[in-house]
């Protein structure tokens, strides 16, 4: 409960947003972008990339334990990808919600508007990355962007 920062009063939040390697090579990247703009984020930091295993694998440390987690890692090192922090007011949710669900092929039928149906396929390659919770857009921002939170208000009282 006291790990996160309060928002309630300030204006802005930060998400981490990531067009993943089929995005990239299927050249979603511009569309995603204009998406994101349209939707009245600002991208306050912009990162191309390609990751390691080691990245990826402590990127997802969550999932470390899961069958699938091999082939995410294989995945997500398959070509560049593009990392982005995201600002606006309730930031985290807005993201996720455009982005729509995690498998592809079932956000084709249930989201057809969101941006996994428009360039991912399935469960594991779904083009774009959101951050779920503010604990992790703290995270996974501060995991890419080391100078990202000065004027953000998506931090952890431990790192204030
Ligand atoms: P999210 O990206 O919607 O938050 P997570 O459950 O956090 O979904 O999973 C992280 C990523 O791992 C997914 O975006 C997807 O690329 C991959 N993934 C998740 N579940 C599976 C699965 O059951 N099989 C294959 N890949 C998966």
């Amino acid at each position: 409960l006291c790990s996160s920062l309060a928002t309630a009063d300030l204006e802005n939040e930060r998400t981490l947003a990531i067009v993943k390697p089929d995005g990239v090579s299927g050249m979603y990247t511009s569309s995603v972008k204009k998406i994101i703009l349209e939707s009245g984020f600002t991208i306050q930091r912009e990162l191309k990339v390609h990751l390691d295993e080691d990245s990826v694998r402590r990127f997802y440390a969550e999932h470390s334990t899961k069958s699938f987690f091999p082939s995410l890692v294989k995945y997500m090192t398959s070509g560049p990808v593009l990392i982005m922090v995201l600002e606006k007011t309730n930031a985290i949710a807005d993201w996720r919600a455009l982005i729509g669900p995690t498998d592809a092929s079932k956000a084709k039928v249930t989201h057809p508007d969101s941006i996994r149906a428009m360039c991912g396929q399935d469960l594991e390659r779904n083009c774009v990355h959101g951050s779920d919770s503010l604990d992790s857009a703290a995270r996974e921002i501060s995991f890419f962007f080391t100078d990202a939170f000065p004027e953000g208000t998506t931090q952890k009282h431990d790192e204030l």
